[in-house]
This record gives structure tokens, C-alpha cells and sequence, in this order.
């Protein structure tokens, strides 16, 4: 569709599609997450009552950050949620409904209550789902009572992961990292140093042996960040493994399965007593059957830069859905929020796209009970910290900031639209550190 000017005809079309569809807007937002819920606040409330449309069949918005605290009992799930209804934009439309099928090319998109929703712009925010399914063994595993085995990821589980820790008196903890894209790529080892810190507290760090096997050939991406961790894990007498993924749960005899990723086939057995596992991810399956919206990595292909759809000038993506290449976190949806907010806006004026998204993404790497090294970088791989402070290091003032500010930020700024990450917070705290970016 052109987005700039739209021939009479079209318009016309256009009006008559609203009569015999449900649903007509100026905007369709698909997701209510972090990404949808504080575009849709953005949007309607430039472009005033019912001109947005989020479409979100979930009934709870959970703050997915607290689920690694969840995890390790710092915090209980009740605290990381709210009701849809109440994070929801009063002025954009909620249809309660799941997206079933985008047709980019008649601009419509088909719901699970069987209407066609109508739109002049589409915004993909649906976030990714996950596939616990794909390891064979994992899902029965997650459902066992009294198990060992155990995954932060999702709200189901979350809790689970605390109850399987009291419960572990001794043996191998095994956390995985799978072979596929994930959010919040430091999650599945801020679990593992939590846990660490957990036996220590305890005075039992001696009966357990803790192995962190990952799919990826690096402890993290970002070098100045992996130099820091790497020693943390040593002085831990933590255990990597890098290329090593989770393909098999025998849950009947506690045994992990692991292939050896630099020799496809090579399967290794581990014995668990606790295992944590992060199951495989992927951008929901109804949006990856539209392949004209996807890239071949199986998300939404837009331009880097200006977050606009590579062939469909009137869609734009955000959060974890998007294939940018930069790391799937909240702060980057934060950071990308005001860049699509004002180059959809630009789109619908007809005028040129200028804002750009440089890739920002942040990880607050919990490493205990009581400390936290705060990753922040862009596109490149470059550290784009915020705090005039070496944020490679382990602090406490990082810990209370996550523990303590984000969710207060996340819930009163975010998601209302006024947060865009802390760019400007990085450009005032730059006057006292004039030897950093
Ligand atoms: C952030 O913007 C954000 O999104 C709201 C997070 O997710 C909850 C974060 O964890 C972080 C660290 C940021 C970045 C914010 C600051 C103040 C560095």
C-alpha cells in the first residue's frame, strides 16, 4: 500500500471495507507487551479516541524483567503483573482477540473471533513465543510435581524455579542457553549466579556442582561485558560450556541431553538434580505463515534504522518481534518507541523518515542476591552507558535500580507512553564523563 496519498478510489474502498468489517482504524497495534502497550499509549493519544486498535487476547500484562527475581525469591509473581485493562491506553480500542492471519497486501488482518480488522498502519509488536515443546521431554518435565526441572521464562514456571531450589539439597545444577534467538539474552545466566549466591548464602556451596551450558560460542556478546563475566564465573567455580545445546529431557532418570554444536550428532548425557532450562524461541507462528512480513530468520523484516517494514511502507515493528539485530530486552523497545512513534507519524504526513534507532539495548545482569552489572550497548557492540560510573563492574546501586526502580519506571513511564529510554539521561550524566560517548 502507498502510505503517502491515497487515490479517492482507495478512500472510498476503504470506508466501504469499515461498513462490512467489524473493525476499522487508523493504526493496528498487534500485541499489548511492552512495545504495543507503550506505542498504542503514543499513538492514540497523538491521534485521538478509537483510532488505534490493540489487538491482545491475554487477560494479564506481566513485567517479564522480575521473572529472574521471581526465580531466585526475591520477588513474587503477583508483584509482576497487572490486568490488561489497566495498562491498556483509555483511548486506543482493546479487541481481545488473537491475530490469526496478516494480509499486508489488503491491509487486513484476520482475528481468532473471526473478524477482519482493517487498518491504515500496522504496528507488529507480538513478541515471541515459547517453544518448550521443540526439546523433547522439557514441557512433561516443566508439569511434574515436585520435579527437578525448571524454567524462569514464563509466568507459569516462574515461581516453580524458587520451589525447586529450596527443595535441591545437593548434586549437578544444569542451566541451558537454546539454539535459537531469545529475549533478554542475559536471563539464562543471571538465574545460574543467583542460584550460586543461593548455596553460598545457604553454607552449602560445596555440595553442588553448577554448569551453565550455552548454544552460543561466547558467555555474552558484548566483549567489555564478557571480560568482566568471564572471572566471575572462575571465581565462582561456575562451569561453561559454549556450543553445547539442550536437545532431550529424560525426566524418569534426571538426565539431560546435549549436542555438541561444532559436531552435529554428538550427544552427551548429563545427570541433573536441578535443571533450568530456556526453552527455544520464536516470532508467533501466525505471523511467521505471512512470509511477505518476514526475513529468512523468521521475523519481521524492517529497516534497521527507521524500524519500517522493507517492503510495506505503512508497517513498522517493534520489541522482540522485530529482526533488528540488536539484543531482544525492554530497554530496547524503550529505546525504539519514540523512533517509530515519530516516523509512523512522518509516514502518515507523507513526509520523510528521520529518526533512527542505533541498536540501543540494556541488560542489568544480576550476579546475586545484591549485585548487578549494568550492560548497555548498540548495534555495533560497543558499551553505551548511561551512569558516569565503570559499569563493568558488580555494584549495588545497579541491584536496587533493577530490583527497585524498574518496575516503578517500567509501569508509570513506560508503558503511558513517556519513557524513551535513557538516551537523554546519557547525554546529561555525559557532562561528567567527557572521555565516554
Ligand atoms: C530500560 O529502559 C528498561 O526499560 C524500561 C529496562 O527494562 C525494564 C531496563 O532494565 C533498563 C536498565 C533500562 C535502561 C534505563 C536506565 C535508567 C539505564
Amino acid at each position: 500500500m502507498q502510505a503517502k496519498t491515497k487515490p479517492a478510489g482507495k478512500v472510498i474502498l476503504h470506508r466501504l471495507a469499515c461498513v462490512y468489517n467489524k473493525w476499522c482504524c487508523k493504526v493496528l497495534v498487534v500485541g499489548g507487551g511492552s512495545g504495543g502497550c507503550a506505542m498504542a499509549a503514543k499513538l492514540s493519544s497523538h491521534l485521538g479516541k478509537d483510532k488505534v486498535i490493540v489487538l491482545e487476547p491475554e487477560d494479564r500484562h506481566y513485567y517479564q524483567p522480575m521473572f529472574t527475581l521471581i526465580g531466585g525469591g526475591m520477588k513474587r509473581l503477583e508483584q509482576s503483573y497487572k490486568t490488561m485493562a489497566e495498562v491498556l491506553p483509555k483511548k486506543a480500542k482493546w479487541v481481545k482477540e488473537k491475530a490469526m492471519e496478516f494480509d499486508p497486501d489488503n491491509n487486513t488482518v484476520c482475528t481468532s473471533g473471526g473478524d477482519t480488522i482493517k487498518y491504515d498502519f500496522l504496528l507488529i509488536a507480538t513478541g515471541l513465543q515459547l517453544k518448550y515443546e521443540k526439546i523433547p521431554g522439557l514441557a512433561e518435565a516443566l508439569e511434574i510435581p515436585n520435579g527437578k526441572v525448571c524454567s524462569i521464562y514464563s509466568p507459569k514456571y516462574a515461581e516453580g524455579v524458587y520451589d525447586v531450589l529450596r527443595r535441591t539439597t545437593g548434586g549437578n545444577l544444569i542451566f541451558t542457553f537454546p539454539d535459537s534467538p531469545v529475549k533478554c539474552p542475559g536471563a539464562p545466566q543471571k538465574i545460574v549466579y543467583i542460584v550460586e549466591h543461593y548455596f553460598r548464602k545457604l553454607g552449602k556451596r560445596d555440595k553442588v556442582n553448577i554448569t551453565y551450558n550455552t548454544a552460543l560460542p561466547v558467555l555474552f556478546g558484548v566483549k567489555h561485558y564478557a571480560d568482566a563475566l568471564w572471572p566471575i564465573c572462575k571465581k565462582r567455580n561456575i562451569t561453561v560450556n559454549t556450543r553445547r545445546n539442550l536437545v532431550e529431557v529424560r525426566h524418569a532418570e534426571d538426565i539431560a541431553v546435549f549436542e555438541d554444536l561444532e559436531n552435529p550428532g554428538q550427544l552427551c548425557e548429563e545427570k541433573y538434580s536441578l535443571l533450568h532450562a530456556v526453552p527455544p524461541m520464536s516470532a508467533p507462528d501466525e505471523l511467521t505463515k505471512c512470509r511477505k512480513l518476514m526475513n529468512t530468520a523468521g521475523f519481521v523484516d524492517v529497516n534497521n534504522s527507521t524500524l519500517q517494514h522493507v517492503r510495506y511502507s505503512n508497517v513498522f515493528a517493534i520489541g522482540d518481534s522485530s529482526g533488528t539485530p540488536n539484543s531482544k530486552t525492554a530497554a530496547a523497545a524503550a529505546a525504539q518507541s519514540p523512533v517509530v512513534f515519530r516516523n509512523m507519524i512522518a509516514a502518515m504526513e507523507g513526509k520523510p523518515l528521520t529518526e533512527v534507532y542505533d541498536g540501543y539495548a540494556s541488560c542489568p545482569l544480576v550476579t546475586g542476591y545484591s549485585t548487578c552489572i549494568l550492560a548497555e550497548f548498540d548495534y555495533s557492540l560497543t558499551p553505551l552507558e548511561t551512569f558516569p560510573v565503570a559499569q563493568n563492574k558488580e555494584r549495588y546501586s545497579m541491584f536496587i535500580m533493577k530490583k527497585d526502580f524498574m518496575p516503578l519506571l517500567y509501569w508509570k513511564l513506560m508503558l503511558p507512553g513517556h519513557w524513551n529510554g535513557p538516551g537523554l539521561m546519557r547525554k546529561l550524566f555525559g557532562v561528567f564523563k567527557p572521555n565516554k560517548k
